[in-house]
């Protein structure tokens, strides 16, 4: 029977549906990906989160589930699993190295890995893997002049590791001497910048650039062990990376250790 009353009532639910739609329309994707998530773990990755030093860029709820697809080296995939292991985010990890040619490179946006599957979403290109996941996770600075400090460092490193690639790949045995004597002036760029600005990483906080740096530097002292020697603040900068707690231990791990850095056995 239609009384008033009834009238009111389905109003009402109506209304309410409404309410409900219009708040979860724009989160619809958040939601979906929180019931198909497995709660608890997301408990433990926002309480991971919480520690981030970026307070202003902190996304406290990440409904992020990381794969990161690379071969098994640190080569450009390094960087990216310091971040995660140094901020405790959990990531897997999938070997491309079998089938390659076949089944992975015709799926890589630019037929190069690395590539980082967050959730649904592809992220290929090593360094916007890095600033992807720094705006995610409070690791990308919010002041302008900071960033741009992180970003110039990570082009820097670039303009390093490109020779350094080539080198390794392309001309080891008669290229390394020639390679080793630039390193004076353009890791002298970086340690006179750090002296500049007088923070202890890139920036004022930690941002995904010192994982960037920390690698390269890292990389040259394999092939050059000296190489940062007579560079005080770059190797203090160094020393304070290497005893991050969580990079400490990860380093220490057989898993870790018996990674190649190159792809060719050169380093
Ligand atoms: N600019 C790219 C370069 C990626 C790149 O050189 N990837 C190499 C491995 S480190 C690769 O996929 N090599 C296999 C191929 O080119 O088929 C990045 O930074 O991610």
């Amino acid at each position: 029977m239609c009384t008033l009353g009834n009238i009111k009532l389905v109003t009402y639910a109506l209304s309410l549906v409404n309410e409900v739609f219009q708040f979860a329309w724009p989160h619809r994707s958040a939601l979906l990906d929180l019931l198909r998530s497995d709660l608890p773990l997301q408990c433990a990755r926002s309480k991971t989160l919480e520690r981030s030093e970026h307070k202003d860029n902190f996304e406290n709820i990440t409904m992020s589930n990381y794969q990161l697809i690379y071969f098994p080296l640190r080569g450009r995939g390094q960087a990216t699993r310091y971040l995660f292991v140094d901020n405790g985010i959990d990531y897997k990890e999938e070997n491309c190295a079998q089938d390659w040619i076949k089944t992975y490179k015709p799926k890589m946006p630019f037929g190069q890995s690395p590539l980082l599957k967050d959730g649904d979403f592809e992220v290929a290109q090593s360094n916007t893997i890095m600033r992807h996941l720094g705006r995610k996770h409070g690791l990308y600075p919010s002041d302008l002049q900071e960033a741009a400090k992180a970003d110039m460092i990570t082009d820097h490193v670039e303009d390093i590791r490109g020779p350094y690639v080539r080198m390794i790949y392309q001309n080891y045995e008669n290229g390394k001497d020639d390679f080793v004597k630039t390193l004076p002036e353009k890791l002298g760029y970086i340690e006179n910048l750090f002296k500049k600005w007088g923070t202890e990483y890139i920036t004022t906080k930690i941002s995904f650039a010192d994982y960037i740096l920390f690698d390269l530097l890292d990389t040259l002292q394999i092939l050059t062990p000296t190489c940062i020697d007579a560079l005080p603040t770059l190797k203090a900068f160094y020393d304070r990376m290497a005893s991050r707690p969580n990079l400490k231990k990860y380093r220490e791990t057989e898993e870790f250790k018996k990674m190649p850095v190159n792809g060719n056995g050169k380093q």
